[in-house]
């Protein structure tokens, strides 16, 4: 929670409709490139990638993929064959919408943490029938298009974009009023996290939503690495781009001179983290510059991009109530790849 308090400080967030600038709270950054002021680096992107690419072993956060490319190629990702994630929380919602709108009642605001595309949305939003839609995400640029997209299919929705990261702290539009509150964290995003900062996530967002609110959030499943590496290492070379696209994104706007031809995107199963891991491997001695710094990468060395954590169903629970949820229902899909849990917020009591 420290880090949430210190975070909550520093702001972080923006109505999405607004200029940048204007909506951000006061102190915040701004988010994705576009939200910088002309010609001026993302002061917490450069920040990110100066400190990961001096850390050993070399790491930089996974937010820092979606510019308006990343979030392109995330979608592009969904639609591949080896990416059964989205399928089959698809398929979940689209069998259990009804039942979530029954645990759920109908009128809520519906909060959804990373919306990306919110291409899901529609499912549950159909299902609960809520007074309020707010989507937020760091990828300013996609997150107005995409809710403009939505906007145009549910007209009289009152929908209140927040561009922004959701690990800093973050208040409500005050135009969602009393309506109690539904947070909806699809796509596994949280497997993204490493336990402690998803815990700690899963706290703040009980702190934002309310005592008595309820969350809906998809937790990909362990399964065996013959179906999990592909979805990370396609045939088409989609999730290599993605992965690439990072480079890319660090030579537009920190004038980095980054060979990334010289990389080569690997995704391997780390058993005892129970986590994919996405790196970039140096193919040969490299020497760069970044925002002015000189860097060096030997052959064979890598930048470690994202993890994916997978959780069995006793981990996801547990997970959940570590972060102040308690589980109320589950649902699958038809081949158990994939869960959509419901949980509330709720005071834990004080007996063992
Ligand atoms: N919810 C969508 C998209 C998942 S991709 C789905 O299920 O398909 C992850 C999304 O979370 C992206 O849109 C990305 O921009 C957003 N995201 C990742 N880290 C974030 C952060 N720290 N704060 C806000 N949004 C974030
Ligand atoms: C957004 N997140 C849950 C995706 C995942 O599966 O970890 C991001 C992704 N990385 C590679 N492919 C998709």
């Amino acid at each position: 929670m420290a880090a949430w308090s210190e975070a909550r400080s520093r702001g972080g967030v923006s109505e999405a409709g607004m200029a940048c600038p204007a909506g951000a709270t006061a102190g915040s950054e701004p988010t994705d490139g576009e939200c910088s002021a002309a010609g001026t680096p993302n002061p917490a992107f450069r920040r990110d990638v100066l400190a990961g690419l001096s850390a050993r072993p070399r790491a930089i956060p996974a937010r820092w993929f979606y510019d308006r490319r990343g979030s392109e190629l995330f979608e592009a990702i969904t639609r591949l064959p080896e990416y059964y994630l989205t399928r089959a929380e698809r398929s979940i919602l689209t069998a259990h919408a009804t039942d979530v709108a029954a645990l759920t009642g109908s009128g809520c605001a519906v909060v959804e943490f990373g919306s990306g595309s919110s291409a899901k949305t529609p499912l549950l939003l159909a299902a609960v029938a809520p007074s309020a839609y707010v989507p937020i995400d760091i990828s300013g640029e996609f997150l107005r298009e995409s809710v403009a997209a939505l906007a145009d299919r549910f007209p009289e929705l009152p929908i209140h974009p927040v561009e922004g990261d959701f690990m800093h702290p973050l208040v409500l539009p005050p135009s969602v009023g009393d309506a109690p509150r539904l947070g909806f964290f699809p796509g596994s995003t949280i497997g993204n996290m490493s336990a402690a900062a998803a815990v700690d996530l899963l706290r703040a967002m009980a702190d934002t939503l309310g005592q008595g609110s309820k969350l809906l959030i998809g937790i990909d499943r362990i399964k065996p690495t013959n179906v999990l590496i592909p979805a990370y290492d396609d045939a088409e070379g989609v999730t290599a781009e993605f992965n690439l696209n990072l480079l890319h994104r660090i030579n537009r706007e920190l004038d980095g001179t980054l060979p990334v031809g010289a990389f080569h995107h690997i995704a391997r199963w780390n058993d005892s983290e129970a986590r994919i891991e996405m790196h970039l491997e140096a193919t040969r001695d490299i020497s760069f510059i970044v925002a002015g710094r000189p860097f060096a990468i030997s052959k064979g060395k890598t930048i470690h991009t994202e993890n994916s954590h997978k959780y069995g169903p006793r981990d996801a629970r547990l997970l959940l109530r570590a972060g102040s949820w308690t589980p109320i229902a589950e649902w699958t899909d038809r081949d158990g790849l994939f869960a959509l849990i419901l949980a509330e917020a709720r005071p834990v009591p004080a007996a063992p």
